[in-house]
């Protein structure tokens, strides 16, 4: 009995570890988001991620108006970054692995900004 009295509440520890470890694990995994770019906005203007993520910035088809994606402010030691200068119906990716705020401007049109929050 005195044997059952030990191992119950390890058991209990146990159960907990086995369900609230992979759920944090899980949320710390990198994510994979898509940025719009339309015609003068990025959408979301703002966007939280994991460090590892990747984002995806996609220009709408029914853009008119040429846009790149200009990184202007990293957190140290990130490369900063610019996109190739696109219209409609292309995409472009990134992965952002320094945990930090990361904002982008459109060279063309100075109202276009985005920020993402890598933590
Ligand atoms: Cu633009």
């Amino acid at each position: 009995m005195v044997r059952r009295r030990i191992l119950a509440p390890l058991a209990l520890v146990g159960l907990l570890a086995a369900v609230v470890v992979p759920a944090q694990a899980a949320s710390r995994k990198p994510q994979h988001k898509t940025a719009g770019v339309v015609d003068y906005a990025f959408t979301p203007a703002k966007l939280t991620v994991t460090p590892g993520s990747k984002i995806t910035w996609k220009w709408a088809d029914g853009n008119s108006t040429s846009h790149d994606v200009k990184l202007v402010s990293a957190p140290k030691g990130v490369k900063k970054f610019t996109s190739p200068t696109y219209t409609a119906g292309v995409s472009f990716s990134k992965q952002l692995k320094t945990a930090g705020t990361y904002r982008f401007i459109c060279s063309y049109h100075i109202t276009m900004r985005e920020t993402i929050t890598v933590k």
